[in-house]
């Protein structure tokens, strides 16, 4: 039998926890009216991906209608949907950028 862990009896057990943040994706949806080109510079400006991938990408999401274009921390994410908001605002395009809890 095992012994009780201290003079009082009482076993003492320790559980190690890892923080484990949540992750957020951001999602680029499909309209109309935004031009191609102007979503291709908007996924290579803030999404660091090439002009191959920012075009692959925008192509899925004209065919498809939506796409997951990253996955980052909350403060990341909602960095990338303002960028995107912003920069589409200035040149009144619709387009439309969300974040989703993983
Ligand atoms: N559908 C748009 C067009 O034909 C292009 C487009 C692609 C718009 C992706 C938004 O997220 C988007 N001009």
């Amino acid at each position: 039998d095992d012994p009780p862990d201290n003079e009082a009896g009482v076993i003492t057990k320790t559980v190690t926890k890892t923080a484990k943040p949540p992750m957020y994706k951001v999602l680029i949806l499909n309209d109309d009216y935004t031009p191609m080109e102007f979503v291709i510079f908007v996924l290579e400006r803030f999404f660091g991906v090439s002009h191959q991938q920012a075009f692959d990408l925008m192509l899925t999401v004209h065919k498809k209608g939506i796409a997951v274009v990253g996955v980052f921390s909350h403060e990341v994410a909602e960095t990338k949907v303002s960028q995107v908001m912003d920069a589409a605002r200035q040149k009144q395009h619709p387009l439309q950028c969300t974040m989703e809890k993983e």
